[in-house]
């Protein structure tokens, strides 16, 4: 039978991509929806690979359960790295959309000249109950554009545009942006390690 890996996010535009980046392997997916998990890990840390850890940790001890958490954010060079880490909770208006974030994005990018280069930046961090933890990371570069365009993906693709297919992240299809973005690399970084999830081998890290 399937191992059961949790995917350990709310976030469900990751899922539904993080599904499709892994769907060759033979493991049994799992939101925390559909074990009626409930969790919110506060993001205590000061970088990705903190809150990535914190998240998978957190999730695998409260199910028991092997856990894939995803950190991930958007870096303007214009705002020396902003958003960053605090990508998700980029605006100051309470219980904030996608939309509100990109606007808030674009009003700050005003006062600054274009082109306004950026890069998607993306930690995927595997906990087991063991204690055992793999750590992997990608990375897209891309510009920020004044309009959004596309209705893909989620989060701020609409305004990242990927200047060697002239499209953002938003009109790429679905199965493209899974195989160039951030979170691919990291997780095909991963890949051969859940490989052996898979086959239920021992990890050896050295
Ligand atoms: P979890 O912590 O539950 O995983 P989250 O959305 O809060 O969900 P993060 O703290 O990692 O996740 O914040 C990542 C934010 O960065 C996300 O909410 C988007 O605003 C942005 N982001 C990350 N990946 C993105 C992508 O592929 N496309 C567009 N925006 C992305």
């Amino acid at each position: 039978m399937a191992k059961q890996v949790l995917i350990a996010t709310q976030n469900p535009g990751k899922i539904k991509e993080i599904l499709d980046i892994l769907k060759q392997l033979d493991l049994d997916f799992v939101s925390p929806k559909d074990i009626g998990l409930e969790l919110n890990p506060r993001e205590t840390g000061d970088s990705y690979a903190d809150n990535a850890r914190l998240k998978a940790k957190a999730y695998c001890e409260a199910s028991g359960l092997i856990a894939l958490a995803d950190d991930s954010g958007l870096e303007v060079d214009a705002l020396s790295g902003a958003p960053g880490i605090y990508s998700a909770r980029f605006s100051p208006k309470e219980n904030a959309t996608d939309q509100d974030r990109r606007m808030f994005l674009l009003e700050k990018l005003k006062a600054c000249p274009p082109p306004w280069t950026a890069h998607f930046h993306c930690i995927a961090v595997l906990a087991m109950p063991e204690g055992i933890f793999i750590e992997t990371n990608g990375i897209v570069k891309g510009r920020i554009i004044p309009e959004e365009r596309g209705s893909q993906g989620f989060g701020y693709d609409p305004i990242f545009l990927i200047p060697e297919l002239d499209q953002t992240m938003a009109e790429v299809d679905p199965a493209v942006k899974n195989t160039i973005s951030h979170r691919a690399k990291a997780l095909s970084a991963m890949f051969p390690y859940m490989k052996l999830v898979e086959e239920n081998e021992d990890f050896d890290l050295n």
